[in-house]
């Protein structure tokens, strides 16, 4: 096995009791027609049954047995007519399903049933993801919608070929040869349906025009026809320059109507190609890509502009908040750019907000727009390829880092908040009911609500806290072409863990993680077991190595090479941690600092102003302290550095113990990959213990209180240590006290 399947591998059921109990229960695939999306769901079925069953299954229009799995809508199939009351579905909306056990007659069938196709496909994929993590299905009832209406990955994608960020190979969108289809545009299209993504920008946010144009425009049309298929909308990223690139007028002025009509009339173009494109993903005035700021325009201006051509198509322009002129700013400039535009942005329109307020950092706060914008549809931004989280060669699952800023309390809005984005105010605007199975979700009455006040990140960009007509999930996608999709085969999980917080941001990390193991590595108990700890444990051991406490920032700047945000180089981010010989840290507070911690709601303001009260984990993030301030444990901040580069690198030593420890409970190439990588992963957390631990020596003049290997390796190196201008340290850490490296 090579890792092709992803989370979509469907061998046999090896336990002979339960591949009988689903042999019986889905003897017959009862499909009685219905549009693409539904061909696309029983085609899947199809596969997916015929290996996990082990016996070849096709779809016949009546069931021929006792038992089938009858697949459809209302519409489409007089039998769902006949086991799913209208009034069951309706609530679904047109993304929802049920899946269902119904007896009638003596006979009992499984149902996938939906209102529209498209919850017909997710239901299909549903019912897999059962069997593949071998649930019963003799009671099932489960009904699902998605939490978002906009579920999107963000391909960061090259025409040359090469990918921004990207770990996994180069790109598999290969423009020479479009509109010639290949395989895998059908597979790629597959994944993200299975894990409920509905919209993919496949270009990079750094784009030239060239994608608005031909011959793009036709190579695009046939990459839509193949996501279409799969409910999944193609987007493009947007050069806020274009009418000047593609020989428009000479400028991209958004008040100069030539520029107006030449966006209508593209839009008119490409709609003309893709009748369901999905619309605009645009980067401008950040990092120097034109915007409207250029001719002394708002950013509202400029996506009004696109939102305005796109509009009588349906489409929708996603413009990003990623804006920071200096680095001394870069952690308020959003806020400060965007909240004063709040409401002038048209309804088609959403900010696309990073997490945090930097840059996709190891750990950083939530970022404070979220709750800040009650009149602008907003959506989040999370990076699935791991920029600055090791790349394919750490393993670092961030399902959890996602969870804890989606769960993060902005306590703005709320129920008794600002006010609505249609001025009506409070959580539930929308028409949210989420299923049972879905994990709950909240319970969508605003007008009652549950008594709580919370706004969580993920309450805003569902929707929940202020009416936005649009809103939901982006995800910087890792997928390339190596043949595994992203380069390591457990660099998956982060992808899968993505689109299924997407459809659910309830979910938690733990039952994600040992799902997608089960459909990935199987379902032995003990595989589950190691994997997901794997997994749950990564992000903290990878933060304990690289930068605790919130110090962040301290990756080699991209300089073209494959160490860009990968390296250890703290002396060239100083503009960033701020420490010195006095200290360590950046004072965000309002005190004495440069008042970041000012843009949250007040109490989060106040907590993270105080020293005492601040999270620790953020302490770094928001102040500048001795070495020697003592953290709620008694420990200094400098010993815990120590400790915790020691303990983290320590860590990585065991993680590849544990996973040899499968060695023979996984097919042997992925297992052999796997251990080469935390091979990889060990020589790497070295790297960074010994370059972050020398520093910061080098910086306080304080010792390892715990280790020997200060006064052995650095004492004696103190003079070159000290000495001249360079930009890595020329230390190598010798471990004196054997910690397990
Ligand atoms: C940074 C990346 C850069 C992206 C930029 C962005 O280093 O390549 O273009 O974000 O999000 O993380 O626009």
């Amino acid at each position: 096995e090579d890792g092709y399947d992803l989370w979509l591998r469907y061998r046999k059921v090896e336990d002979p009791g339960q591949l009988e109990r689903y042999r019986a229960a889905l003897t017959d695939l009862v499909w009685q027609g219905g549009g693409p999306l539904q061909k696309s769901a029983v085609d899947e079925l199809v596969r997916g049954l015929t290996g996990l069953l082990g016996t070849r299954l096709r779809p016949h229009t009546n069931a021929r047995s006792d038992a089938a799995l009858v697949v459809g809508t209302r519409a489409s199939s007089t039998l769902i007519r006949d086991l799913v009351p209208a009034a069951d579905l309706t609530e679904l909306g047109d993304e929802g399903y049920l899946i269902r056990h119904v007896t009638q007659h003596g006979r009992s069938h499984t149902v996938v049933a939906a209102r529209a196709d498209r919850g017909v496909l997710y239901g299909a994929f549903h019912l897999l993801r059962l069997v593949q993590t071998r649930r019963p299905l003799e009671r099932v009832d489960i009904r699902e919608r998605p939490a978002a209406p906009l579920r999107v990955v963000n391909h960061w994608d090259n025409k040359d070929g090469s990918i921004e960020r990207g770990y996994a190979g180069r790109s598999f969108f290969d423009w020479e040869k479009l509109p010639q289809l290949d395989e895998r545009y059908t597979d790629h299209a597959r994944a993200l349906a299975s894990i409920g993504i509905n919209g993919a920008v496949i270009n990079n946010v750094n784009t030239p025009a060239d994608y608005l144009a031909e011959p793009f425009l036709t190579k695009l049309a046939a990459l839509a026809g193949v996501l279409r298929r799969y409910g999944v909308a193609l987007y493009v990223t947007a050069n806020f320059a274009a009418p000047i690139d593609l020989g428009g007028p000479a400028t991209a002025d958004p008040f100069d109507p030539g520029v107006r009509s030449w966006w209508r009339k593209k839009a008119k173009e490409i709609y003309g190609k893709i009748e369901d494109f999905g619309g605009f993903l645009v980067k401008a005035n950040s990092e120097g890509r034109p915007g409207p700021l250029d001719y002394g325009r708002t950013h509202a201006d400029g996506a009004n502009l696109l939102a305005g051509a796109l509009e009588p198509y349906g489409g929708i322009v996603m413009w990003r908040s990623f804006v920071h002129d200096s680095d001394d700013t870069w952690d308020r400039q959003a806020y400060q750019d965007f909240t004063p535009l709040d409401g002038k942005f048209a309804d088609n329109v959403i900010v696309q907000i990073k997490n945090g307020p930097i840059d996709f950092q190891v750990r950083e706060p939530a970022h404070p727009l979220f709750g800040s914008l009650p009149r602008t549809n907003s959506m989040i931004e999370l990076q699935v390829t791991q920029e600055y989280t090791g790349h394919s060669t750490h393993l670092c699952y961030l399902v959890p880092q996602w969870k804890e800023v989606l769960d993060f309390d902005t306590r703005k809005g709320g129920k008794g908040g600002k006010g609505g984005k249609d001025g009506k105010g409070g959580k539930g605007g929308n028409d949210s009911d989420r299923s049972k199975d879905s994990g709950g979700g909240k319970d969508g009455d605003g007008s009652k609500g549950t008594g709580t006040e919370n706004s969580t990140v993920a309450d805003v960009v569902t929707g929940q806290v202020y009416s936005y007509s649009h809103c939901g999930f982006a995800g910087v996608l890792n997928f390339g072409d190596d043949r595994n999709w992203t380069g390591s085969h457990l660099a998956a999980a982060n992808t899968h863990g993505y689109g299924r917080l997407a459809w659910n941001p309830e979910l938690s990390a733990e039952d994600l993680a040992a799902e997608w193991t089960r459909m990935t590595f199987g379902n032995d108990p003990h595989v589950v077991d190691t994997v997901s700890a794997l997994l749950l444990s990564s992000w903290h051991t990878y933060e304990d190595y690289t930068s605790p406490l919130g110090i962040g920032y301290l990756t080699h700047p991209p300089d073209g090479s494959v160490t860009g945000h990968f390296d250890p180089s703290p002396t060239t981010t100083t503009q960033f941690h701020r420490s010195n010989r006095e200290g360590i840290g950046y004072d965000r507070t309002i005190a004495t600092g440069d008042g970041y911690t000012g843009l949250y709601a007040p109490a989060i303001r106040d907590a993270c102003e105080s020293l005492a009260d601040c999270p620790e984990e953020l302490l770094l993030f928001l102040h500048h302290v001795p070495y020697t301030h003592r953290l709620h444990n008694g420990t200094t901040v400098l010993q815990h550095i120590y400790d915790t580069h020691f303990s983290g690198a320590a860590r990585v030593a065991e993680m590849r113990n544990d996973w040899d420890g499968l060695r023979r409970r996984i097919d042997h190439r992925r297992f052999a990959d796997v251990h080469r990588q935390f091979g990889r992963q060990l020589t790497e957390a070295a790297k960074w213990r010994d370059t972050l631990v020398a520093y910061w020596f080098e910086l306080s003049r304080i010792r390892d209180e715990k280790r020997s290997w200060l006064q052995a390796v650095i004492a004696p190196a103190d003079t070159a240590l000290l000495g001249g201008e360079r930009n890595e340290l020329p230390v190598q850490v010798v471990n004196a006290t054997g910690s397990g490296l």
